[in-house]
């Protein structure tokens, strides 16, 4: 008889202990599933940026990242002058990156940005040609970031 209530009470303690787990992964669950489905449902517009030279000759512009889009998608530099590309990711939770590999016009860069940050991309394209960036980041067995539209296009003139 006392074996049966030793283990009954056992059993009880570890589902309280369980509990203020299940609740945390439930919150968190809850805030993700929140964030990914209202950004997603954002309207994305393709926007084309024609960027030009400021007064020091840096071709400086700014790409906003969300779950899951670049704005502008499409970017036009010249070649020969320096660029400064600023990345902000505006998703507090999700991780975004920026992909360009470009043999044609010979770009090749990857950098991550966490939820809520930015980075600062600087180079200088030296021929012309066309580059597609994107995100690859992909949560589990999910579409990747790029799957789920997360892409965009440097021109170099
Ligand atoms: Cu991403």
């Amino acid at each position: 008889m006392s074996i049966h209530w030793r283990k009954h009470k056992t059993v009880a303690a570890a589902t309280c202990r369980l509990i203020p787990y299940k609740i945390a992964v439930a919150v968190l669950g809850g805030i993700w599933l929140l964030q990914v489905s209202v950004v997603e449902s954002l309207p994305s517009a393709a926007m084309t940026v024609a960027v030009e030279p400021g007064t020091d000759g840096v071709q400086r512009a700014t790409i906003v990242m969300t779950s899951y889009s670049y704005t502008p998608d499409h970017l036009v530099f010249h070649v020969g002058s320096p660029v400064e590309l600023i990345l902000e990711n505006q998703s507090l939770l999700v991780p975004h990156n920026f992909v360009l590999n470009d043999a044609d016009a010979d770009l090749h860069v990857e950098v991550d940005v966490a939820g809520g940050g930015r980075a600062v991309l600087r180079f200088t394209p030296t021929r012309s040609g066309t580059g597609t960036f994107y995100c690859d980041k992909q949560l589990l067995f999910f579409k990747s970031h790029r799957q789920r539209g997360m892409e965009g296009r440097i021109d170099i003139q």
